[in-house]
């Protein structure tokens, strides 16, 4: 039998490379636009089995990228921040893990609002890494006339929040479906 811990770190790994075949369904339009369904598995790992195991599914995730050349590098810091601390920051979510955990135990009304934030939490701490990324590496492509600040907050916020709908959503459908997917036995 397997121990327990090691399947903690097992379906991390799986949905680390769920999320990764995931990235590649083409989502990105316009110069610089994405919507990430990537997140969905990440963020249901989180909520199931909290922030540090989230934290670590993330980083897969982000090294995943490197490993199958689906990394855009610029520099190396800039690798590190969009690759290893982006992804990795996605884990986040699992902060609402118990939250959410006892709410569906508690049959609370309260799970979807838990689900929302705990989607905002790691949405939001991801992009904010490719925002910062966004101004220091690349605003000296920035387009339109628009300012490095400006530029990577048009494209870095409208992927985060197209991005979190489309995650909450499935998530929500998903904890619908199969509430059981969001409790670690
Ligand atoms: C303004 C701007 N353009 C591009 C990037 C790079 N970026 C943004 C979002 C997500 C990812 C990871 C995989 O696609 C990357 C590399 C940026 N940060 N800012």
């Amino acid at each position: 039998m397997m121990s327990s811990k090691s399947r903690v770190w097992i379906e991390g790994a799986i949905a680390a490379a769920f999320a990764m075949a995931l990235s590649f369904v083409p989502l990105k339009f316009g110069p610089g636009f994405s919507i990430s369904i990537g997140m969905i598995p990440v963020i249901v790992y989180s909520f199931r089995r909290g922030a540090k195991a989230g934290l670590y599914s993330g980083l897969i995730w982000g090294l995943l990228h490197f490993l199958l050349g689906k990394a855009y590098i610029l520099t190396v810091s800039q690798a590190l921040i969009e690759y290893l601390l982006a992804y990795t920051f996605v884990g986040f979510t699992g902060l609402y893990a118990t939250k959410v955990q006892e709410g569906i135990k508690e049959n609370s009304k309260k799970v979807s609002y838990y689900l929302l934030i705990g989607t905002v939490v790691g949405t939001l701490a991801r992009y904010l890494c490719h925002f910062s990324a966004g101004v220091i590496f690349w605003g000296k492509y920035a387009l339109w006339g628009l300012s490095p600040v400006m530029y990577s907050l048009v494209i870095n916020g409208t992927s985060a929040i197209l991005t979190g709908i489309a995650t909450y959503i499935v998530v929500l459908l998903l904890f619908k479906k199969s509430p059981k997917l969001f409790l670690a036995e």
